[in-house]
């Protein structure tokens, strides 16, 4: 069957009437890649999903959410949005706005956003507007300018992008009849995500619809992780630059979902970020975007320090978990060349090119 959009497929969950005029891009209903391989890496006891975010419209989870803020903002009135961005935004801001007939500005942190994003909200015709400062100064900018001027804020402060992206979690739960997985685990960033993700599951399970709640687990990067230190970092530093943000919008929601699901929000480096990233990438056949693999980092660390040794599944003999890889990666080509092989270059024969793939032997036929 056809992928209507989200907005349509759970649309008694979201604030729209008969007469919204929805603007969508068939996002959503992404796929939930079981991954055997990983989990078997992780710790025996687990039984790993991916769900592949970045098979959205525009690589990445932000167009559940802007799905309906651009909706909202067209139904609204507006002529024109804003966002500030560590890409992701910008580039389905920039989409949505060009669908809908809209003008769009994105404010970005200059030289701090993945190519394959920056690409996007050039060419979707946004005004791209690079600051010399940071996600978090953009953020205040933005919001400045929002609140004088006749523009929609697109950022997840904008309560209808929270509303969009709670379909994540319907998703997961229609995948498994009703039955949350036992752990959700997701990268932490502004935190908008985790917070749509718990309202998502508390809205379906009170609508009964689902039957049960997952314990969330959230990952900062190390240099970036101000709920994990308890403070705001002034510049906050990490190579997956999605989550490069000092200071959440969402941090109190983001701890609510912890605490209320008895879950965790730890961190990782950027080396254990990037061993899970080539992990995914050359065990699963899943190119996620570095932030992305924050999700499964972290739980190669909790698996470590013991974590899933005393808990028990809800269902069945495994601890199922759902890893949310939130853009893909393709976004960040540039990181994905650093972390990889460098390709050879050999003279055009072929005694020249066994001996560079170095093959022959195992594979003989
Ligand atoms: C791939 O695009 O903040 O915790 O401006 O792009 O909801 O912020 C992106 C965030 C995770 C974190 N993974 O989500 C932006 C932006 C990817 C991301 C996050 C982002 P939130």
């Amino acid at each position: 069957m056809r992928n209507p959009g989200l907005i349509e497929r759970y649309r008694e969950f979201m604030p729209v009437s008969d007469k919204t005029c929805i603007v969508s891009l068939c996002e959503g209903s992404t796929p939930m890649v079981p991954a055997y391989k990983l989990s078997a890496a992780i710790h025996p006891r687990l039984e790993i999903w991916l769900k592949y975010e970045g098979l959205n419209p525009t690589g990445s989870f932000k167009d559940r959410g802007m799905t309906m803020a651009i909706t909202k903002a067209v139904e609204d009135g507006f002529k024109a949005v804003m966002c500030a961005s560590t890409g992701n935004t910008s580039a389905s801001a920039a989409a949505y706005a060009a669908r809908a007939g809209i003008r769009c500005a994105v404010l970005i942190p200059e030289g701090k956003i993945a190519m394959g994003k920056l690409s996007q909200a050039m060419i979707h015709g946004a005004k791209v507007v690079q600051i010399r400062g940071n996600f978090d100064d953009a953020l205040k900018l933005v919001r400045d300018v929002c609140e004088r001027h006749p523009i929609a804020l697109v950022n997840s402060v904008n309560p209808y992008r929270i509303e969009g992206q709670k379909s994540g979690a319907f998703e997961i739960l229609d995948d498994f009849e009703g039955e949350a997985p036992d752990f959700q685990s997701m990268p932490v960033g502004n935190a908008g995500n985790i917070t749509a993700y718990w309202k998502g599951y508390k809205e379906y399970l009170a609508a009964g619809r689902s039957r049960s709640l997952p314990i969330m687990l959230g990952f900062q990067a190390a240099g970036s992780a101000p709920i994990v230190l308890g403070h705001a970092i002034d510049n906050p530093q990490t190579f997956a630059t999605a989550i490069r943000i000092g200071n959440p919008a969402s941090w109190k929601q983001a701890e609510a979902a912890r605490d209320e699901s008895g879950g965790v929000i730890g961190m990782v480096t950027d080396h254990q970020i990037k061993e899970a990233y080539k992990l995914l990438a050359a065990t699963e056949g899943i190119f996620c975007e570095p932030a992305s693999a924050a999700s499964v980092a972290g739980l190669q660390k909790l698996s470590d320090n013991g974590y899933f040794n005393d808990k028990t599944p809800r269902v069945g003999s495994k601890l199922r978990v759902v890893c949310i890889l939130t853009g893909h990666g393709l976004k960040d080509p540039d990181n994905a060349i650093k972390a990889a092989e460098a390709p050879m270059t050999v003279d055009a024969e072929e005694g020249a090119i066994l001996d560079a793939i170095g093959l022959c032997e195992t594979v003989a036929v």
